[in-house]
Protein backbone atom coordinates (compact mmCIF):
# COMPACT_ATOMS: atom_id res chain seq x y z
CA UNK A 1 0.00 0.00 0.00
CA UNK A 2 1.46 3.16 -1.22
CA UNK A 3 0.92 6.35 1.09
CA UNK A 4 1.62 9.91 1.23
CA UNK A 5 1.85 12.56 3.46
CA UNK A 6 -0.96 15.38 2.96
CA UNK A 7 0.38 18.82 3.40
CA UNK A 8 -1.06 21.74 4.01
CA UNK A 9 -3.23 23.82 2.96
CA UNK A 10 -4.67 20.65 1.82
CA UNK A 11 -8.68 20.68 2.48
CA UNK A 12 -8.63 16.77 2.99
CA UNK A 13 -6.53 17.49 6.44
CA UNK A 14 -10.14 19.81 7.44
CA UNK A 15 -12.00 16.54 7.56
CA UNK A 16 -13.47 14.86 10.82
CA UNK A 17 -12.29 11.48 10.98
CA UNK A 18 -15.21 8.91 11.02
CA UNK A 19 -15.38 5.90 13.70
CA UNK A 20 -13.56 2.82 12.80
CA UNK A 21 -16.14 0.22 13.53
CA UNK A 22 -14.79 -2.84 11.59
CA UNK A 23 -11.20 -3.84 12.38
CA UNK A 24 -10.14 -5.85 9.25
CA UNK A 25 -7.64 -6.78 7.30
CA UNK A 26 -8.18 -3.33 5.34
CA UNK A 27 -7.03 -1.54 9.12
CA UNK A 28 -4.36 -4.20 9.41
CA UNK A 29 -2.92 -3.00 5.84
CA UNK A 30 -3.36 0.76 6.30
CA UNK A 31 -1.73 0.92 9.83
CA UNK A 32 1.47 -1.52 8.54
CA UNK A 33 2.14 1.07 5.75
CA UNK A 34 1.83 4.11 8.14
CA UNK A 35 4.58 3.30 10.24
CA UNK A 36 7.55 2.68 7.76
CA UNK A 37 6.23 6.44 6.06
CA UNK A 38 6.66 7.63 9.86
CA UNK A 39 9.79 6.13 9.99
CA UNK A 40 11.50 7.53 6.96
CA UNK A 41 10.11 11.19 7.70
CA UNK A 42 11.66 11.39 10.84
CA UNK A 43 8.34 11.45 12.58
CA UNK A 44 6.51 10.72 15.87
CA UNK A 45 2.87 10.81 15.36
CA UNK A 46 0.45 10.67 12.16
CA UNK A 47 -2.71 10.07 12.16
CA UNK A 48 -4.63 8.31 9.28
CA UNK A 49 -6.31 11.83 7.73
CA UNK A 50 -2.47 12.60 7.18
CA UNK A 51 -2.41 10.02 4.39
CA UNK A 52 -5.70 10.72 3.02
CA UNK A 53 -8.00 8.24 5.30
CA UNK A 54 -10.05 10.14 7.72
CA UNK A 55 -10.77 7.40 9.88
CA UNK A 56 -10.13 7.58 13.71
CA UNK A 57 -6.61 6.08 14.08
CA UNK A 58 -3.45 7.42 14.70
CA UNK A 59 0.63 5.86 15.25
CA UNK A 60 2.60 6.76 17.90
CA UNK A 61 6.31 5.97 18.35
CA UNK A 62 8.06 8.13 21.36
CA UNK A 63 11.79 8.52 21.40
CA UNK A 64 13.46 6.66 24.09
CA UNK A 65 16.43 7.80 25.83
CA UNK A 66 18.70 7.40 23.63
CA UNK A 67 16.52 8.93 20.96
CA UNK A 68 15.56 5.50 19.31
CA UNK A 69 12.23 4.42 18.25
CA UNK A 70 11.97 0.38 18.43
CA UNK A 71 8.83 -1.23 16.49
CA UNK A 72 8.10 -2.62 20.45
CA UNK A 73 7.55 1.05 21.30
CA UNK A 74 4.88 1.53 18.23
CA UNK A 75 1.45 2.79 19.80
CA UNK A 76 -1.80 2.16 17.53
CA UNK A 77 -4.10 4.27 18.69
CA UNK A 78 -8.09 3.45 17.15
CA UNK A 79 -11.17 5.66 18.18
CA UNK A 80 -9.46 7.32 21.21
CA UNK A 81 -11.38 9.30 23.90
CA UNK A 82 -9.72 11.84 26.35
CA UNK A 83 -11.27 10.85 29.85
CA UNK A 84 -8.73 13.56 32.05
CA UNK A 85 -6.87 16.50 31.53
CA UNK A 86 -4.84 18.31 33.60
CA UNK A 87 -1.85 20.52 34.21
CA UNK A 88 -0.21 23.15 31.59
CA UNK A 89 2.81 22.42 29.41
CA UNK A 90 3.92 24.70 26.51
CA UNK A 91 6.30 22.75 23.61
CA UNK A 92 7.56 23.47 20.10
CA UNK A 93 5.46 21.40 18.50
CA UNK A 94 6.45 20.06 14.49
CA UNK A 95 3.98 18.22 11.95
CA UNK A 96 4.27 16.08 9.08
CA UNK A 97 1.91 17.85 7.45
CA UNK A 98 3.07 21.25 7.74
CA UNK A 99 6.98 20.34 7.01
CA UNK A 100 9.45 23.03 8.25
CA UNK A 101 7.59 24.77 10.58
CA UNK A 102 8.16 24.31 14.77
CA UNK A 103 5.73 26.62 17.02
CA UNK A 104 5.25 26.95 20.68
CA UNK A 105 1.65 25.32 21.70
CA UNK A 106 -0.16 24.93 24.72
CA UNK A 107 -1.42 21.84 25.79
CA UNK A 108 -2.48 19.70 29.22
CA UNK A 109 0.38 18.15 30.92
CA UNK A 110 -1.48 15.27 31.77
CA UNK A 111 -4.35 13.00 29.79
CA UNK A 112 -5.82 9.86 30.43
CA UNK A 113 -7.12 8.09 27.05
CA UNK A 114 -9.37 5.52 26.39
CA UNK A 115 -8.84 3.73 23.03
CA UNK A 116 -9.30 0.46 21.08
CA UNK A 117 -6.41 -1.43 19.62
CA UNK A 118 -6.36 -2.98 16.05
CA UNK A 119 -8.35 -5.50 17.17
CA UNK A 120 -11.07 -3.31 18.69
CA UNK A 121 -9.88 -4.34 22.56
CA UNK A 122 -10.26 -1.36 24.79
CA UNK A 123 -7.40 -0.03 26.52
CA UNK A 124 -6.58 2.72 28.96
CA UNK A 125 -3.51 5.10 28.79
CA UNK A 126 -2.18 7.71 31.56
CA UNK A 127 0.00 10.09 29.71
CA UNK A 128 2.62 12.80 30.17
CA UNK A 129 5.41 14.47 29.20
CA UNK A 130 6.11 14.16 24.75
CA UNK A 131 3.62 11.79 24.89
CA UNK A 132 1.09 13.74 26.19
CA UNK A 133 1.64 16.36 23.99
CA UNK A 134 1.47 13.51 20.88
CA UNK A 135 -1.70 12.42 21.66
CA UNK A 136 -3.31 15.45 21.71
CA UNK A 137 -1.69 16.62 18.68
CA UNK A 138 -2.73 13.83 16.96
CA UNK A 139 -6.07 13.83 18.39
CA UNK A 140 -7.25 17.52 17.25
CA UNK A 141 -5.80 15.65 13.34
CA UNK A 142 -9.43 13.93 13.75
CA UNK A 143 -11.42 16.80 14.14
CA UNK A 144 -9.13 18.34 11.28
CA UNK A 145 -7.80 20.75 13.78
CA UNK A 146 -3.99 21.92 13.18
CA UNK A 147 -1.31 23.15 15.69
CA UNK A 148 -1.27 26.41 13.52
CA UNK A 149 -4.21 27.10 14.07
CA UNK A 150 -3.47 27.21 18.03
CA UNK A 151 -1.40 30.42 17.41
CA UNK A 152 -2.61 33.94 17.94
CA UNK A 153 -3.59 35.96 15.08
CA UNK A 154 -0.42 37.65 14.83
CA UNK A 155 1.90 34.15 14.48
CA UNK A 156 -0.59 32.84 12.28
CA UNK A 157 -0.22 35.82 9.85
CA UNK A 158 3.51 35.53 9.78
CA UNK A 159 3.75 31.61 9.50
CA UNK A 160 1.12 32.10 6.61
CA UNK A 161 3.45 34.33 4.97
CA UNK A 162 6.53 32.43 5.18
CA UNK A 163 5.13 29.27 4.63
CA UNK A 164 3.51 30.50 1.34
CA UNK A 165 7.15 31.82 0.15
CA UNK A 166 8.08 28.31 1.16
CA UNK A 167 5.67 26.86 -1.41
CA UNK A 168 6.60 29.38 -3.65
CA UNK A 169 10.68 28.78 -3.49
CA UNK A 170 9.42 24.54 -3.84
CA UNK A 171 7.78 25.30 -6.75
CA UNK A 172 10.64 27.36 -8.37
CA UNK A 173 13.12 24.75 -7.67
C1 LIG B 1 5.28 16.77 19.97
C2 LIG B 1 4.92 17.66 19.01
C3 LIG B 1 4.25 17.25 17.89
C4 LIG B 1 3.93 15.93 17.73
C5 LIG B 1 3.17 15.50 16.53
C6 LIG B 1 3.96 14.63 15.61
N1 LIG B 1 4.85 15.41 14.81
C7 LIG B 1 5.82 14.89 14.07
O1 LIG B 1 5.98 13.68 14.05
C8 LIG B 1 6.66 15.82 13.30
C9 LIG B 1 7.61 15.39 12.49
C10 LIG B 1 8.46 16.24 11.67
C11 LIG B 1 9.50 15.63 10.97
C12 LIG B 1 10.32 16.36 10.16
O2 LIG B 1 11.36 15.77 9.45
C13 LIG B 1 11.16 15.39 8.14
O3 LIG B 1 10.15 15.68 7.55
C14 LIG B 1 12.25 14.64 7.53
C15 LIG B 1 10.16 17.72 10.05
O4 LIG B 1 11.14 18.40 9.30
C16 LIG B 1 10.86 19.04 8.15
O5 LIG B 1 9.74 19.20 7.80
C17 LIG B 1 12.01 19.54 7.40
C18 LIG B 1 9.14 18.34 10.74
C19 LIG B 1 8.29 17.60 11.55
C20 LIG B 1 4.28 15.05 18.69
C21 LIG B 1 4.95 15.47 19.81
CO1 LIG C 1 0.43 16.75 12.86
Amino acid sequence: MKLTIVEYPDKRLRLKSKEVEVFDEQLHILLDAMNPLMMQTNGIGLAAVQVAYPIRALILNIPDEEGEQPSENLLEIINPIMSNQSGETMYQEGCLSVPKFYEDIKRFEFVTLNFQDRDGNTKTLEADGLLSIAIQHEMDHLEGVLFIDKLSYARRKKFEKEYKRMLKEKKES
